[in-house]
């Protein structure tokens, strides 16, 4: 047999498919130099490559943005949609295909503004898939406007004297919601927390909600600028059932033990405004996910086609 023949037989024979780092690499990013983005890339596929998960049973969901582009640089399923709407869609791939590993990335915009109805009732259905919010606080696709998460004070195109109300913020939002059951805050600076929570998303059964502060050096320059340069503004949130680093502990002074269980002390924290915190805020794998709790009559195809022409007969003039 030839060494071609074997690799397909290989290649057939999925258990012996091994992948490296490069089997998860799509097009050439073509995000700016310096943009965050790059980085969450590289954990997203450092953690492709150290889960072995199969690129034909992986899939990214995006709306649009900069930060949308991100399927395109995956080798791994993708969907790149509508503004907005990354959500839903990955709700009826996972409701339809739930052997599949679904990441959705979205930005600030696409999560927090257009899409805010969509996210609120992801949350709250709990289905098992990972969600990125990479958040640079801008519009930055479009050109830099003011998004939910920019905060007060910084101008842009659209308000040009400074935003005039205060930032939404997203990890507090979520914790709010109802049936919310990881809820975690990292950064895309900070490679080894961004690997490390991107890791315990994944293996979170239900909704994991990453919310990544990233930086965009052309529309948002300054911004965690000073939390990139002061690491004593910064406080991890250490806990053996959610994040922890241990080569950070002796470069970062602040780590606070948080039990991620505790729902009431996540939501003071994440409150707080005293410093960036980076980590798990909260998690709880017992709260009810949609694909547990939702019964589906089992039915046979031409049983399914029957049943739809006859609803839609009802309809008919
Ligand atoms: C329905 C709809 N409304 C508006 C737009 C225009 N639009 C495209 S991307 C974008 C905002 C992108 O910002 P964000 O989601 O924060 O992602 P980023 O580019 O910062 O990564 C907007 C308003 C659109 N494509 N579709
Ligand atoms: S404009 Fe900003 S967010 Fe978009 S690719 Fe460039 S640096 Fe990244």
């Amino acid at each position: 047999m030839t060494g071609a023949a074997c690799s397909l037989l290989a290649w057939l024979n999925e258990d012996e498919r091994t992948f490296e780092i490069g089997d998860y690499e799509g097009a050439l990013p073509r995000w700016c130099a310096g943009c965050g983005d790059h980085s969450i890339l590289a954990a997203a596929q450092r953690l492709l490559t150290a889960e072995q998960l199969r690129p034909e049973q992986t899939v990214f969901v995006s709306g649009i943005g900069c930060s949308s582009r991100f399927p395109h640089y995956v080798h791994a399923y993708g969907f790149h949609g509508l503004h907005g709407r990354a959500l839903p869609v990955a709700t009826g791939i996972k409701l339809h295909r739930p052997d599949l590993h679904v990441f959705v990335v979205m930005g600030d915009g696409d999560c927090c503004s257009i899409g805010a109805g969509h996210w609120l009732h992801a949350v709250r259905y709990n289905l098992d898939m990972v969600a990125l919010l990479l958040d640079n606080s801008v519009y930055a696709l479009t050109k830099n406007q003011t998004s939910p998460t920019t905060p007060r004070g910084m101008p842009t195109n659209t308000q040009p004297y400074g935003s005039y109300l205060p930032a939404l913020d997203p990890i507090s939002a979520t914790l709010g919601i109802t049936n919310a059951s990881f809820v975690a805050q990292t950064a895309e600076w900070v490679p080894a927390h961004l690997y490390a929570t991107i890791r315990a998303a994944y293996h979170h059964r239900g909704f994991a909600f990453v919310r990544i502060l990233q930086r965009c050096p052309v529309y948002a320059p300054e911004l965690f600028q000073d939390a990139v340069r002061d690491r004593d503004l910064i406080e991890f949130l250490v806990h053996e059932d959610g994040v922890r680093v241990p080569e950070l502990e002796r470069l970062y002074t602040h780590q606070r033990p948080h039990d991620p269980r505790d729902l009431n002390e996540a939501r003071r924290l994440a409150a707080a405004n005293d410093r960036i915190r980076l980590g798990v805020f909260f998690r709880d794998e017992s709260r009810e996910r949609y694909e547990e709790v939702r019964r589906v009559p089992a039915r046979s195809a031409p049983e399914r086609i029957r049943l739809l022409e006859q609803e839609l007969d009802r309809y008919a003039v």
